[in-house]
C-alpha cells in the first residue's frame, strides 16, 4: 500500500510530517510524501522560526508524478499552511494520481482558536477540501470554524449530532470528531459513518502536547486503510496517543511534543 501524505515539515518538533512517516512506515505503509513548507520549527510554543515556502513548487511536483504514471492508493493531508497548498492538495486527491480515498485533517486550530498566519480564507479553503473527503478527522474548533458557527468546547449530545451532520452536509463521507468528553476527567471521539453515530471514550490526561493531533491521524489512517473500520481505527488511534502522552508526562523538556517513538513496535504488532 503507497499513501501520500501532504503537510508541512516542520524540521524540529515531532508533528506533521516528521510523526506521519515513521507512523506509517512502521504500520506497513510506503509514504510519499509532499512537504508544503519547511519549518525550523513547529508554530506552537517557539518564537521566530523560519517558514520556507514551497507552494509554487508542489504544481511542478504534481506534474512530474503525473509524468511518470505515478500512483497511490490514498492520500492523507495534515497541516497545509496556505490557501494554494490546499488546492493542489485537492487536484492530487482527486486527479489521476490517487486511486484510493481522501483522508483530511484540517490541523488548522485547537482550543477555540485558529493557528497563527491562518484566516477565513484558508477555512474556506478547506471546506473544499473536506466536501472531497472521504473520512475527515476534526476537533471541536476546527469543525465549528467549517460549519460557520461558533465555539463552544462542551457541546451537548444533540449539538455534536447537529455538527456531524453540518459537515457530512457539507461533504464529507465520513467523520470522527476529537476531543469529545461527557465528563471533566474523558475524552474521546464521535464518529459518523452510514447514518450511524458512535462514540468511544478515554480518562483524559489534562496536560497538553504539542502533536498529538498528527499522531491521531497517522495512527487513524494506517488502521483505517488496513481494514479496521472507522470506529476501530479511532480507538486504536485515542489509544496510542494516550500511551504517548503516558509516555511523556514526566518528561518536563519534552513540551512540544511526545515521545512516541519507543511505542511504534508494540503498535505494529496490531497489524
Ligand atoms: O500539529 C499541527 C501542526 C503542524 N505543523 C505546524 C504547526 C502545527 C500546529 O501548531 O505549527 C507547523
Amino acid at each position: 500500500m503507497r499513501v501520500l501524505t501532504i503537510q508541512d515539515v516542520s524540521c524540529f518538533g515531532q508533528c506533521s510530517t516528521t510523526v506521519a512517516l515513521p507512523i506509517l512506515s512502521a504500520l506497513g505503509i510506503e509514504t510519499p510524501i509532499l512537504p508544503t513548507a519547511i519549518l525550523s520549527t513547529h508554530t506552537a510554543g517557539f518564537n521566530d522560526f523560519i517558514f520556507i515556502d514551497l507552494k509554487d513548487e508542489l504544481p511542478k511536483i504534481q506534474k512530474h508524478w503525473e509524468k511518470e504514471g505515478i500512483t497511490f492508493d490514498a492520500v492523507y493531508t495534515g497541516y497545509l499552511g496556505a490557501k494554494e497548498d490546499v488546492e493542489v492538495a485537492l487536484s492530487i486527491a482527486k486527479g489521476n494520481l490517487n486511486r484510493g480515498p481522501l483522508i483530511v485533517d484540517p490541523a488548522f486550530g485547537d482550543h477555540g482558536k485558529l493557528y497563527p498566519g491562518f484566516d477565513h480564507h484558508y477555512v474556506e479553503a478547506m471546506v473544499s477540501l473536506i466536501a472531497a473527503s472521504d473520512v475527515l478527522l476534526p476537533n471541536l474548533t476546527e469543525a465549528y470554524a467549517l460549519i460557520g458557527k461558533p465555539y463552544n468546547p462542551n457541546p451537548s449530545k444533540d449539538e455534536i449530532n447537529e455538527i456531524l451532520s453540518d459537515l457530512v452536509r457539507l461533504g464529507a463521507k465520513a467523520v470522527v470528531l476529537k476531543g469529545i468528553g461527557n465528563k471533566e476527567n474523558e475524552t474521546g471521539i464521535v464518529t459518523y459513518e452510514n447514518g450511524n453515530i458512535q462514540s468511544y471514550y478515554h480518562p483524559k490526561i489534562s496536560q497538553d502536547f504539542h502533536g498529538t493531533g498528527d499522531i491521531f491521524a497517522s495512527v487513524f489512517t494506517a488502521a483505517f486503510l488496513h481494514q479496521k473500520g472507522l470506529l476501530e481505527a479511532g480507538k486504536i488511534a485515542c489509544d496510542f496517543v494516550y500511551r504517548c502522552i503516558e509516555n511523556t508526562i514526566g518528561e518536563v523538556s519534552h513540551s512540544y511534543g511526545v515521545i512516541f517513538e519507543p511505542l511504534l513496535g508494540s503498535l505494529a504488532k496490531k497489524f
